[in-house]
């Protein structure tokens, strides 16, 4: 009944078992070997009582919104401000989820505070550095699974060559490098990302990630793998299936683990069909990645309409998340259930496990 109410009252084609009676995603992703997760706002758990319960339920992975940020950890040199952050790390704890740190520096100038902007001084903005990936990292050692370390290096507009900043500027391009080496020896146990945007459609800026990433492994940078954000505006910059799996592949074969860190889809409000399309669209990017092996984490940048960047950005109204702004599943919610059962390892001992041990030992006996 409550079912055949939602459905009434949202209008979505949801199939049965979607959304509050389906099984949640974090279920269906842990048999697909894969982690599912959601940026989140610290302020959120407090003011939004609906907030908490949706995103513990379904997710099993947690990405801070901003709360890592370097303007929020480090407002002034040396004065650290951890309360949200901490506030984020001990409810995914509290629910046994992950945690991805995001992020220890993100390469657009105007995301770095201004006392770090107006360094010119290369030995001074190594220490300003140091001491921040020292003190952030530090705090959450062992807490944090996967460290976005350097977030968005490459430029935004030619899509080639490194973004101008301070750091590129005064201590070179070395100074990615010198940015994971910190955050190796503060928090040896993370998985260090770096984390890009607008390269899931391929293209040059998709093959100056995959330049930068070749010089840094071949540099003995210590890098485990990378993000790729996918923000994604129907019509515009909407890739195939098989252009996801390309890029994640071109990653994947350089030995990186992969995730989608940051997706949302947005749909304008005259598009026919949208939310059906958003569903296509997020089917497409989940199944591209997933196709690899090496793909191992799918991150939401949210997860309901109620709050989205994207409101602020574009205004409101492009619904690009998975619940609506009344937490009700849309159908891009089974998408993602659908994808990641697609996926599902078989357990040990099961038939299904037996008849592809056995499909797998007669296809080597063919090929011997
Ligand atoms: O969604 C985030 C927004 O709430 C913040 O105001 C903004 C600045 O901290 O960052 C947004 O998240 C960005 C992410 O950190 C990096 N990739 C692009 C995301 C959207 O701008």
């Amino acid at each position: 009944m409550v079912a055949l109410l939602l459905l009434a009252r949202t209008g979505h084609a949801l199939p049965v078992g979607a959304g509050a009676g389906g099984e949640p995603l974090r279920a269906v992703a842990a048999r697909a070997g894969v982690a599912i997760g959601a940026a989140a706002r610290a302020l959120l758990l407090e003011t939004d009582p609906r907030y908490a319960p949706v995103l513990a339920g379904e997710f099993d992975s947690l990405t801070p919104e901003i709360e890592m940020k370097w303007p929020q950890t480090e407002p002034e040199p040396g004065r650290f401000v951890f309360g949200p952050a901490d506030a984020l790390v001990d409810f995914a704890e509290a629910h046994g989820m992950r945690v991805r740190g995001h992020t220890l520096l993100w390469a657009d100038p105007v995301r770095i505070p201004d006392y770090v902007a107006r360094t010119g001084d290369p030995e001074a903005l190594r220490t300003l550095l140091r001491n921040h990936i020292t003190a952030v990292a530090g705090r959450y050692r062992g807490r944090v699974e996967a460290w976005d370390v350097v977030n968005e290096p490459l430029d935004p507009i030619r899509g080639t060559g490194l973004r101008s900043n301070v750091f590129l500027e005064h201590l070179g391009p070395a100074y990615i490098g010198e940015a994971f080496r910190l955050a190796r020896e503060v928090d040896p146990s993370a998985q260090l990302f770096l984390n890009e945007i607008g390269v899931l459609s391929g293209g040059p800026k998709f093959e100056a990630l995959l330049d930068l990433v070749r010089d840094l492994l071949a540099t003995g940078v210590p890098l485990d793998g990378v993000g790729l954000q996918g923000h994604i505006f129907a019509g515009l910059n909407t890739p195939s299936r098989e252009r996801v799996e390309e890029v994640v592949r071109s990653f994947a074969d350089l030995g990186l683990v992969v995730e989608l860190t940051e997706i949302d889809v947005s749909v304008g409000p005259a598009v026919p069909d949208r939310l059906e399309l958003q569903a296509r669209i997020v089917g497409d990017l989940l199944g591209g990645c997933l196709a690899v092996e090496a793909c191992r984490g799918i991150t939401f940048w949210g997860f309901t309409d109620r709050h989205t960047w994207i409101d602020d950005f574009l205004g409101p109204g492009r619904a690009p998340l998975l619940f609506d702004a009344e937490y009700r599943p849309k159908p891009a919610v089974e998408a993602v259930r659908a994808t990641l059962a697609a996926r599902a390892v078989p357990e040990p001992g099961t038939g299904l496990a037996l008849a592809t041990g056995l499909a797998a030992l007669a296809a080597t006996r063919r090929r011997a």
